[in-house]
């Protein structure tokens, strides 16, 4: 059944015009209560008969109040008792960052608005499946759904509303002011290490597949902190951000030898978190001595790192990209699980992650000697364990995940599908991985077209030709706020 929302078989209390009388069997309000809406205006003083056994949805994320969000409530509030769909995690992270606050918080806070009845959690970005469960009279929500992506979410809900029947009603979204704008202002204000580091967490756990992509430094970070496209009924971005020691390395004009010690690497993150808010995931190599390590845990955690990812193998790291090509050895099991003891009891808050990094089939042994070792870390108290290889493929990392899982549903797995870079996002969750790290995008990205420019600048004798492969001197003025 297709309702048609175009030739106002729905009234609506959009912009004062009501349009023809629905059809709807139900959740129609008389003509009594509406001339009495008309008279009591704002008034909260509707007569009784109104509210009796009507109830009224309004889909809320309720992280930002501001007055838009307490007219809406106020409106529904004088149809009936007001039912808030409160967004979950889950419903929002599939569509747009974290809400600042957790669902807990955000309840609490919404409960306690006068005229709202009831908060239940809705679990989905669509509306449909708690319309179908709740059987509301009417919903009510702000005119603006009738622009762009949201257009499909609204025909849903009239669709919904007509199965059920019941009503929508649609008020004059409240200019000026809402949760978009007012986003933009608290992330200029920045983020404090707790709420940063504790951030992770809840990534995994509203997310199908939690996506990271490298940084070097601030400008890196600044694209990963923003980059947002449209795509279907939402936007697209990345979660957080992997501090790699290949490119921090690389990009220092060292060798990924653990040559580019902590303080170093410590003191460059420092203009990454000057400039993101992002959770951010730290390549602690192969976390060095176990007494060091304990440092380093201490010293990532009080600067609001979300997670260490450490690798099993010892003496002098080489990058396991060389695969067997370089001479690698990996730690034994129980050295390795002993570093990870130790590091989670150095550790202070619940939230940081120390993720124990298996080098096995980098090393050519089988899934067998992964899975092995990964067992043992998770029992080490491993918060979550990284897979890694660069088999083009990714059948062992996909064999890996289903053994794996087999044995702990819920410990969050890492890959770094660099070499089986066909494998889609999708199909890696699927398999049970809950982050995806692009280790190294950003700094082969910007090599190849520094390289390029030069080259122009030594053929041409002039940079007339290269300047058309940068970006106008215009726009790196205007790119870092504060710059005019
Ligand atoms: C890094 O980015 O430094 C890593 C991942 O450790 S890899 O280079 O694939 O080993
Ligand atoms: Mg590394």
């Amino acid at each position: 059944f297709m309702a048609d929302t175009n030739t106002k078989s729905f009234r609506t209390l959009k912009d004062g015009n009501r349009g023809p009388m629905p059809s709807v069997q139900r959740g129609e309000p008389t003509n009594f209560c509406i001339n009495n809406i008309q008279k009591f205006g704002q008034s909260e003083k509707l007569p009784y008969l109104c509210r009796m056994n009507k109830t009224v949805y309004l889909g809320m994320i309720g992280d930002i109040m501001h007055p838009g969000l307490i007219n809406i409530i106020r409106e529904g509030a004088k149809y009936g008792d007001l039912m808030i769909g409160l967004f979950t995690d889950k419903a929002i992270a599939s569509h747009q960052r974290l809400p600042y606050m957790t669902y807990e918080q955000r309840k609490n806070v919404v409960e306690s608005i006068k005229g709202v009845s009831t908060v239940v959690p809705q679990d989905d970005w669509s509306y449909v499946p708690n319309l179908l469960k709740y059987r509301p009279d009417y919903i009510i929500h702000g005119d603006d759904w009738c622009e762009g992506a949201a257009r499909e979410l609204r025909q849903q809900v009239f669709e919904a509303m007509t199965a059920i029947g019941g009503e929508v009603i649609e008020i004059p979204y409240t200019k000026g002011i809402n949760s978009s704008s007012l986003n933009k202002e608290i992330k200029k204000i920045g983020t404090t290490p707790d709420i940063r580091l504790s951030t992770l967490r809840r990534l995994i756990a509203a997310k199908p597949i939690v996506r990271i992509l490298e940084v070097h430094d601030g400008l890196s970070g600044l694209i990963v902190e923003n980059l947002e496209i449209e795509k279907g009924a939402g936007k697209s971005s990345f979660d957080g951000m992997w501090s790699s020691s290949l490119t921090d390395s690389t990009s220092k004009g060292k060798p990924d030898i653990e040559a580019v010690d902590l303080t170093t690497r410590m003191n460059d993150l420092n203009n990454i978190l000057e400039c993101t808010t992002k959770p951010i995931i730290y390549d602690g190599d192969t976390g060095g001595k176990p007494e060091h390590f304990v440092f380093t845990v201490r010293t990532l955690e009080r600067n609001g790192i979300s997670a260490v990812i450490i690798e099993d193998k010892t003496g002098l790291k080489k990058n396991s990209l060389f695969g067997t090509e370089a001479l690698q050895r990996q730690d034994s099991i129980e050295a390795f699980c002993q570093k990870i003891g130790m590091g989670k009891a150095a550790q202070i808050t619940k939230d940081f992650m120390i993720i124990a990094r298996c080098e096995s089939l980098i090393a050519g042994k089988p899934v067998a000697d992964a899975l092995e070792r990964c067992l043992a870390y998770v029992d080490a108290g491993a918060d979550g364990i990284m897979i890694h290889s660069k088999e083009k493929s990714g059948a062992d990392i996909r064999q890996f995940c289903s053994l794996f899982r087999e044995r702990h549903p819920a410990i969050p797995i890492v890959a770094v599908p660099t070499t089986y870079n066909h494998v889609t996002e999708s199909e890696l969750a699927g398999w049970g991985v809950n982050i995806v790290i692009y280790a190294n995008h950003m700094l082969r990205a910007a090599y190849p077209a520094m390289m390029r420019c030069a080259e122009s600048i030594l053929q041409h004798e002039r940079s007339l030709e290269a300047s058309a492969l940068c970006m106008p001197i215009k726009e790196i003025l205007e790119l870092i706020p504060g710059t005019r």
